[in-house]
């Protein structure tokens, strides 16, 4: 581009070009960044392997069933505990947990 303007010396155009290159050279100029922050967003609702994990977190004893006082830790999910108890059998199952989550 600069080659096209008239009156430049050859030596004054190749110090120009020079010191162009030197500026592109230190530079960064990192080509266009992939958009990293588009994170994987959860599907709609609870995510199944959080629930599982919640669960198997407050089941202390593993019997893959939690008892109110396993549920202790959890509030809400406590206050919960007779509605969500569908068999009344006085322990929360996996899908009983779910439902409530
Ligand atoms: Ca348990
Ligand atoms: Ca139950």
């Amino acid at each position: 581009m600069f080659h096209s303007k008239p009156g430049i010396a050859g030596v004054a155009a190749t110090a120009m070009v020079t010191m162009i290159g030197l500026a592109y050279a230190q530079s960064p100029n990192t080509p266009t960044t992939p958009p990293a922050g588009a994170q994987t967003k959860a599907p709609s609702g609870k995510d199944r392997a959080a629930i599982e994990a919640a669960f198997a977190k407050a089941d202390a004893d593993h019997d893959g069933k939690l008892s109110k006082k396993e549920l202790s830790a959890m509030p809400d999910m406590l206050a919960k505990f007779e509605s969500l108890d569908k068999n009344k059998d006085g322990m929360l199952s996996l899908e009983e947990f779910a439902a409530g989550s």
